[in-house]
Formats: C-alpha cells, sequence, structure tokens
C-alpha cells in the first residue's frame, strides 16, 4: 500500500514537473554569464606609466622608474566603486606598452624594477584585497600586445603571455572578467604577434573557470564595437562565433550582434568618463557632464548592454576629486530614477499565458520569475486603481530561455483608447524607455515580432523627477 502510494506520488511530481517545463530557444547564456548580466555597471581603470608621462599608448621603452605614485590607495578607488553604485573594478595589469603592475616573473618592465614601495609594491594585490574588503567583483586588463617584451613578434611570446596570465590568475582570488585588448601593433623588434587565443582562453578557463573572457569576439562578453558607451538600439546577445575573432575588420557587426548567432556572447560597452583612458593633467576640466554619463547609461544598460566606466587614476594613485564628484551625482540620478516602481501597484493581465508562468510575475520585483506566452505575440496590460503619471518602462527578457522579441510596442490608455508611445526592436537583459510624463490607468506592452513564444522577466515603470 506504502509502496503505491508511493509511485502515485513520484507520478504526480513527475507530471507536475514537465507541466512546468519551459524550453530554451536558440543560443543561451551560462550561470556565469547570466550573473555577469546581473552586475550591469562597473569600473574600468587605465593606470600604468601612461599616467605619468602623458600618453595614451606608451612606447614600452619608458624607464619604469616613471611609475612612482606618491599616495597610492586602492581603498580609495574600490570605496568610489562601490558608493557609485558599481559592482566591481577592472585595471589594466598590462596595457601595450608592457608594463606589469605585479611584479612579474616573466618581464623586467614591472612594479619590481620601479620607484613606487622600493619596488616591492604590488598593485594587484592591493586592489584584489580592497575589492574583496568592498565585496566588489575583480577582474583584469592584459594586452597582449606588448611594446616592451623581447620575446614579442616570436612564438615563444604567446607562451609568455599564458605563463603572465597564470600569475594573474592564480595569485589574486576570484577573477570575474578578463578582458583581452585586441589590439595588435609591432613590438621593440618591429614585428607583429600572431596570438594563440585558443591557447589563452584555455589558460583561463583553467584557473578561472566561471571568468567571462571579454575580447571582440567574446567567447565571454564582446565589445560594442565603439568606444563611446552606446549599444545598439537592437541588441542581440547572439553572436556567429565562428565568424568574428579578435581584431574582427567589421566591427560595426557587434553593435547590433548576429540576430542568428550560434552563442550567447553579449556586448559590454567601455568608455571614459574623461577624453582620454589614462589620466593627463590636460583633461582635469573635461571630465563628463553628468548629462552626457546619464545618456550613457541608458544607452548601454538601458539597451541590455553592462556599462564598463573607465576613471582612470591619477599620478597620486587616487581617482581625482572631481571625477568621483560626478560619479556620485550619477547613483544619485540612477537610485532616484529607478527606487520606486509604481508597476508594483497595478493588476497584470497577459492575452496569452503558458502554464503557470503567469503574469504576475512581471511584477513581483524578483529577478528570474517569468512569465511566459504560449503564443509568439502577446499582449501584457498593467492596469492601476487610479491615475498614475510615469515617463519611464523598464522590460527584461527571461534571457535564460534565450533571446526571443524581434518587435514590440508600448501603449498608454488615453480618452477611452490606447495610444501607441514608442515600437522598438529587441529588450535582452534589459531594455529602458523615456518619455514624457504621462498619467494614466493603463499602460500596455505589445510583443508584435518574437523568434518564439516570449518570456519575460518584468516589467516595471517610474516617474523621475
Ligand atoms: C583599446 C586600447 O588601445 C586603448 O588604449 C584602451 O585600453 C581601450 C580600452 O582599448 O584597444
Amino acid at each position: 500500500m506504502i509502496r503505491y502510494f508511493s509511485l502515485v506520488v513520484v507520478c504526480f511530481l513527475l507530471a507536475s514537473c514537465s507541466a512546468r517545463k519551459l524550453s530554451p530557444f536558440g543560443a543561451t547564456p551560462s550561470e556565469s554569464q547570466l550573473q555577469w548580466h546581473e552586475l550591469e555597471y562597473y569600473m574600468f581603470i587605465h593606470f600604468g606609466p601612461n599616467t605619468f608621462t602623458n600618453v595614451e599608448w606608451g612606447h614600452g621603452s619608458e624607464d619604469p622608474k616613471v611609475f612612482n605614485p606618491t599616495q597610492l590607495d586602492c581603498r580609495q578607488w574600490a570605496a568610489t566603486a562601490k558608493q557609485a553604485g558599481m559592482k566591481g573594478i577592472i585595471i589594466t595589469a598590462k596595457h601595450h606598452d608592457g608594463f606589469c603592475l605585479w611584479p612579474s616573473k616573466f618581464s623586467t618592465h614591472t612594479v619590481r624594477e620601479s620607484l613606487w614601495k622600493n619596488g616591492e609594491g604590488d598593485v594587484l594585490r592591493e586592489l584584489s584585497a580592497a575589492c574583496r574588503e568592498y565585496g566588489l567583483k575583480f577582474g583584469v586588463y592584459l594586452s597582449p600586445w606588448d611594446r616592451n617584451h623581447p620575446d614579442y613578434g616570436t612564438p615563444g611570446y604567446n607562451q609568455v603571455f599564458v605563463n603572465m596570465l597564470g600569475e594573474v590568475l592564480t595569485n589574486y582570488g576570484e577573477v570575474f572578467e578578463q578582458w583581452f585588448d585586441g589590439a595588435n601593433g609591432e613590438g621593440p623588434n618591429g614585428k607583429k604577434q600572431e596570438y594563440d587565443w585558443p591557447f589563452f582562453n584555455s589558460m583561463v578557463y583553467k584557473h578561472q573557470p566561471n571568468a567571462i573572457i571579454f575580447s571582440d569576439a567574446g567567447p565571454g562578453c564582446r565589445w560594442v564595437g565603439n568606444e563611446k558607451g552606446f549599444a545598439g538600439l537592437t541588441n542581440w546577445n547572439t553572436l556567429n562565433v565562428e565568424k568574428v575573432y579578435p581584431g574582427y575588420p567589421d566591427y560595426h557587426e557587434l553593435t547590433p550582434g548576429h540576430e542568428d548567432g550560434t552563442h550567447w556572447v553579449p556586448a559590454e560597452c567601455d568608455v571614459s568618463i574623461r577624453p582620454g583612458w589614462f589620466y593627463s593633467p590636460d583633461t582635469d576640466d573635461k571630465v563628463k557632464a553628468l548629462e552626457e554619463l546619464v545618456e550613457i547609461y541608458y544607452g548601454s544598460v538601458g539597451r541590455g548592454s553592462n556599462l564598463l566606466l573607465n576613471v582612470p587614476v591619477d599620478r597620486r594613485g587616487l581617482i581625482p576629486y572631481a571625477d568621483s564628484v560626478r560619479l556620485m551625482e550619477l547613483a544619485e540620478v540612477i537610485h532616484n530614477s529607478f527606487d520606486n516602481n509604481l508597476a508594483e501597484l497595478a493588476k497584470v493581465n497577459a492575452t496569452s499565458t503558458f502554464k503557470n508562468f503567469n503574469a504576475e510575475h512581471l511584477v513581483d520585483n524578483h529577478s528570474r520569475t517569468y512569465w511566459a506566452s504560449a503564443d509568439s505575440s502577446a499582449e501584457i496590460e498593467l492596469i492601476f486603481n487610479e491615475p498614475k503619471t510615469v515617463n519611464r518602462i523598464v522590460l527584461q527578457e527571461g534571457i535564460e530561455y534565450g533571446q526571443r522579441v524581434k518587435a514590440f510596442a508600448v501603449d498608454v490608455w488615453k480618452d477611452g483608447r490606447y495610444e501607441e508611445l514608442d515600437r522598438q526592436t529587441t529588450i535582452g537583459y534589459k531594455r529602458i524607455l523615456s518619455f514624457g510624463d504621462l498619467t494614466t490607468t493603463k499602460v500596455r506592452v505589445r510583443i508584435t515580432k518574437a523568434k518564439a513564444p516570449p518570456v519575460l522577466d518584468g516589467i516595471q515603470l517610474f516617474k523621475v523627477e
């Protein structure tokens, strides 16, 4: 009897599990990529001899003694990033000049040869510890292009680079993102290098299996195709990785991505808060205006991409005051704008629902709880008891099931009928649409075209002052 009863229970559980099953469509993100999307915004830091010599691309022949910050404090960098609402820091451990911010055994052009801390310092050690202290992710930029290393331009250099990678990936704890610069120029002997990308990538995964590898072609995430901080209005997270490679000449394709791409390789927007990547006293009065940064935020995070905002550390080894003030202003705007989700007050209806993936999940303020449609097109209505004034809508797809939406529209209820407010293409991880103040009792989202029945994670409405 007990056995029969257990069998019935098992059958019931199996049946209810399969009833809930929602199948992924096309390329999907790995769990590490899903977590990467959720970071949204983090800091880039360009720092090295260029900080002291006022150039963007050092020649590699600079005297390492020029690197001598007087008050270097990685805790100040981390505290600033944390207060700015950023989730991590990626540091230029080695830029094109070959100078290593850690005492690499495989180079003679490092912090060890500098005057800083009498050659006893290690920026990666200090920064990784500060990131841990402030609960930030730690990431590493390494340029394969090396204008200093004598082996550059010979087959032996790829092994040197992998050895360096091994050092940065094993000595400083978890690395969330490995940033590979695709620039490939000439080394000290006038030769270019043929990079062994599969070898480099395998080294990263060997030591940091969860790291996201950035390059023009991923495999973890891709360059967005510009250095202005803007993702495409149409932004597919997928890419045909057989076609694209680091240094890919048709890099404009990287902005929209490939609609039917074989792999999940989302875009990351890298941009500097100043005109250059490295600190220069000439740019002290050229820190981007708040309005510009807000626009960048909407153009990157608001289009389903991550924002990697560069904040150059100065010759003291500190984030300059003007830059940090601007970061705090931006943090305040973001916080105030997206603090009070009015959609939570709405009743939600959908014209189509798959199994128990019901529309309430859209406004439950939980990520990774989904509404799914049973049909390729569907409409969702948010209905308020009393009129609400709104000017932003935030949509999120359930990307763990793949990116599906090709086109959607947003309508508002006005004078007894719906009026179309906006019409766009992709949603992806996140899409933020801005419009003028609208006072209404109903907002409708129409998914007009999708590759497969849409799956959404959330719809939020805000009133930004
Ligand atoms: C480029 C480099 O050449 C720039 O100096 C900077 O590091 C930027 C983020 O990537 O390829």
